[in-house]
């Protein structure tokens, strides 16, 4: 007998590392870059972080979620590729230069060492061998190659395009950083720009990302949706209108128009503040010239646009109609595009609510041409509201009486018929620009020769390094005043030249990690047998933020690896899931302070108080975590505290994965005591259970074994579809059957216990080896075991209730297994004790049996 005392508590804290180190020495979590094909291959992947400095309990919901499939898939018998890298470019590192002189490589790479430790303590069945970080040269040295590849199948162009031009900062701006008009970090004016920049050619994609989206079964619907809606298929027709008098050489206009239909409805002509006909007009008329100046300091962004207050100025020009000659006049109005179609529109105000309200405003004309279904002609108007829906066309000549598709068409056909126009389809899509005047970033590997205008880099001179000595005092790109770097002999004519100082949008680096997975240290950017092996993704998840330009660029990438002949699948990603946000309750003083939570009394109605004043503070639910509202959960203090396990076991605990979450210290107490239970319940019975494989009696203690059996199925089922949550649950009921059972059959025991411990295993991966370890000394890893089946026999309904009549009156029910004969049956029926009273010692004349129903005695 073993006298050594059982510690009375599980101590998470050296187990968890304990059983990390088993995995590893186990290489539990290695696969092979080719897939051997001995088993089928699954590919799981988290969009890997940014290096920030730590990570956020948005982190740990994510690679909980996919460490649950990674785990689960594993003992499925797949072969399971899981990696991890960083997403290291990017402007907080160069920020952070400006800012506290520490250079933007050290301050990456030390938050990635922060953070890969962070990881580790979580216990997930990642593949370290495999991590890179995009800022690694042996990472984005590839992906100068691949630009290469991508320049020389035409799939990039250098162009000229408008920019939100920050003038303090020396900058680009995106749209979302060109605040009120103003730059988000200088606040200065933002002014628009044409620069030259480098685009990937994404819109000879358009069709085909659009048209693939069908193909996505295992994505969500509002993700392709939107995807859907950014690349922004419509049908409509260009249709170009002279000018009464042509102005600087200009001598028409031509306008997109998704509703030929209405032309008879035209009232005005629009062109965007950057067209060309818009600074024509200004020559000579400081008013106009104003005005298009202070449209320009809006940002472009399109949400921007559709805020704003409509606005124009009649340039006085006038353009004549294709189908009755009259003519319009020309106005510049903020809400068209220059981006978009044509950058020119002919405003139809009876159809379009826009154009309406610039109508009213502006006192232009508004003539119903599109009849709603059942108004009568003479009696219909346009009020505030323009119908936008179908109807029939009137006051539109020869259009009269069409509907809306057929007068579409027709209208279609005779701008054809003159030249005037023609039937076309607009995307939404732009190309992609990916030119950024910033020094973090993987260079654009092009020189800039005089003579021989733009060289690409020789691909044996990649990669083009950053050089380290860079200056972040002076506003602008550091690598543009960089003494040396720039200046190099041309790779063609060797005279000197100069390399392209912009680098790539960091969208770009994540455009095709997920691809160098497969073969992360290989001298080239791919190996085909390996990418082919291992892609399509068959599990992304992330976050929804990214559902649009992240999905979209690695789907355009993947599709031109593909056409360029570098792997097979046109792509990524087979599965997606999106996950919910994690939030947290915040507080606030009646001063307006924000409190963290450590710093505030909850009381059990959920009101709070300051602990430092004594006085109630404001508590609001359900707000994401942000250091702003204090109210953020440090990651590694909850591992600290409760331990990994309990911070996964919570998270997946509270809601479905893809819906937001709210993190309280309830519920993440609640959880370690749930891993204490568990751990109580295979610690009390270990020492007294039959050995392994012991072989539970028939029929006893069946409703435990019942109890595994459904619980195996249930948890299997919640894992396949996602529900997570639902996992939790079952094992928590299942512990609490296990518990309540009776204990005669020690087999049986056993039996539940080793179950609660390999099911958990997902969720719970440390506490599943403990117990296992616990219950089965020295056989091995939970993770290198199979997942569990459900005994068939033991999941099925295994019982019926009768009702039992006397008389035909119901006295009582009774609970058989089924399959009992009907001799039992009656004799079970008989025995029941209200049963005896109504019979009262009489001879039972006829026993009837309605099979699964009823027992019926006639006395
Ligand atoms: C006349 C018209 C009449 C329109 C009507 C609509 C309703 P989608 O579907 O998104 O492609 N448009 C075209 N180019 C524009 C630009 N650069 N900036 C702002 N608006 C622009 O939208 C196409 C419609 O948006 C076009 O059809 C045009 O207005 C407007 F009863 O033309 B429509
Ligand atoms: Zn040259």
């Amino acid at each position: 007998m073993n006298d050594a005392p059982m510690p009375a508590r599980y101590d998470f804290a050296t187990a968890e590392p304990r059983w990390q180190q088993a995995w590893d020495a186990q290489e539990c979590f290695k696969v092979p870059d080719v897939p051997d094909g001995s088993r089928p291959k699954y590919y799981v992947l988290e969009m890997f972080p940014y290096p920030s400095g730590k990570i956020h309990m948005g982190h740990v919901r994510n690679y909980t979620l996919g460490d649950v499939v990674a785990r689960y898939k594993r003992a499925r018998g797949h072969q399971v590729l899981h990696p991890m890298g960083w997403d290291a470019f990017g402007l907080p590192a160069e920020n952070a230069a400006r800012e506290r002189g520490v250079h933007p490589a050290a301050w990456t790479y030390q938050n990635i060492a922060t953070m890969r430790a962070e990881l580790k303590r979580m216990g997930l069945s990642l593949e370290w061998d495999r991590e890179f970080a995009t800022c690694d040269p042996s990472y984005y040295g590839h992906q100068q190659k691949l630009f290469l590849d991508f320049l020389q199948a035409g799939l990039v162009e250098r162009k000229e395009s408008w920019v939100n031009w920050d003038p303090v900062d020396h900058t680009v701006l995106a749209n979302e950083q060109v605040i009120d008009g103003r730059g988000w970090r200088s606040g200065a004016p933002v002014e628009k720009k044409k620069l030259s920049q480098w685009f990937f050619s994404i819109t000879k994609y358009a069709p085909e990302l659009l048209s693939a989206l069908e193909t996505l079964d295992r994505w969500p619907e509002r993700v392709k949706l939107m995807q859907a809606n950014w690349i922004g298929r419509s049908e409509g027709a260009r249709v170009r209108f002279a000018l009464e008098r042509p102005v600087a050489e200009i001598g028409e206009v031509e306008v997109f128009t998704t509703r030929p239909d209405t032309l008879f409805g035209m009232s005005f002509l629009a062109v965007a503040a950057e067209h060309p006909l818009a600074a024509a007009a200004a020559e000579g008329n400081p008013e106009i010239a104003a005005f298009i100046a202070e449209v320009r300091a809006l940002g472009t962004s399109e949400a921007a646009i559709e805020q704003a207050e409509k606005r124009g100025i009649d340039t006085g020009l006038r353009v004549r109609h294709p189908f009755t000659g009259e003519t319009h006049p020309v106005w510049i109005a903020n809400f068209v595009l220059m981006e978009y179609g044509t950058g020119a529109i002919f405003g139809c105000p009876s159809g379009d609510q826009r154009d309406l309200d610039f109508a009213r405003k502006y006192g232009l004309p508004v003539p119903p041409v599109i009849l709603p279904p059942g108004e009568d002609p003479s009696a219909f108007a346009i009020g505030r509201t323009a119908y936008t829906d179908d109807g029939v066309l009137y006051n539109s000549g020869f259009l009269d009486g069409l509907s809306t598709e057929a007068g579409k068409r027709a209208a279609i056909d005779a701008l054809e018929a003159k030249g005037q126009g023609k039937g076309i389809v607009n995307w939404r899509l732009r190309d992609w620009g990916v030119s950024r005047q910033r020094y973090w970033g993987c260079p654009i590997p092009v020189i800039h020769c005089e003579a021989c205008g733009v060289v690409p880099v020789p691909a044996e001179q990649l990669p083009v390094t950053l050089p380290e000595d860079v200056d972040f005092s002076k506003p602008g790109n550091p690598l543009d005043h960089h003494p040396g770097w720039k200046n190099v002999p041309c790779p063609r004519c060797g005279a000197a030249a100069r390399r392209e100082t912009d680098t790539f949008d960091t969208f770009v680096d994540s455009s095709w990690y997920f691809a160098r997975f497969t073969a992360p240290k290989a001298g080239t950017p791919l190996v085909r047998e390996a990418a082919n092996g291992w892609l399509p993704v068959d599990q992304y998840i992330g976050g929804i933020e990214h559902a649009i330009l992240h999905l979209l660029y690695s789907r355009f990438f993947t599709r031109a690896l593909h056409g360029m002949g570098h792997i097979d699948t046109p792509e990524p990603f087979a599965g997606l899931f999106t996950q919910g946000m994690v939030q947290h309750a915040s507080y606030r003083t009646q001063d307006g302070r924000w409190l963290a939570p450590d710093e505030v009394e909850v009381a059990a109605d959920g009101g709070a108080t300051d602990k430092a004043t004594g006085l109630a503070v404001t508590v609001s639910r359900n707000d994401k975590m942000s250091k702003s509202k204090r109210n953020t959960i440090d990651p590694g203090a909850i591992i600290d505290h409760y331990g990994a396990d309990t911070a996964r076991w919570f998270i997946l605990s509270d809601n479905p994965p893809d819906r937001d979450m709210e993190w309280t210290e309830a519920g993440v107490s609640g959880a370690s005591r749930f891993t204490q239970r568990l751990w109580r319940l295979v610690s009390g019975a270990a020492d007294s259970l039959p050995p392994p494989g012991a072989v539970p009696a028939e029929g006893a203690a069946r409703s435990l074994r019942r109890a595994t059996h459904r619980t195996i199925q249930a948890v299997t089922e919640a894992l396949e579809s996602f529900s997570f949550n639902v996992a939790v649950a079952r094992i928590h009921e299942f512990a609490n059957a296990i518990e309540q059972a009776a204990a005669e059959d020690g087999a049986a025991r056993r039996e539940a216990l080793e179950a609660v411990a390999r099911l958990i295993s997902p969720m719970m991966p440390h506490l599943a080896e403990e117990l296992w370890s616990m219950l089965r000394p020295g056989a091995g890893l939970v993770a290198t075991l199979p997942w569990l089946e459900a005994e068939e026999a033991l999941t099925r309904a295994d019982s019926l209730t009768l009702a039992v009549q006397v008389l035909g009156k119901l006295r009582g029910t009774i609970e058989v297994p089924v399959g009992t004969d009907e001799a039992t049956i009656f004799a079970q029926a008989e025995a029941e004790e209200n049963v005896q009273r109504a019979i009262a010692g009489r001879p039972i004349r006829k026993r009837i049996h309605v099979p699964g129903r009823i027992v019926n005695f006639v006395v």
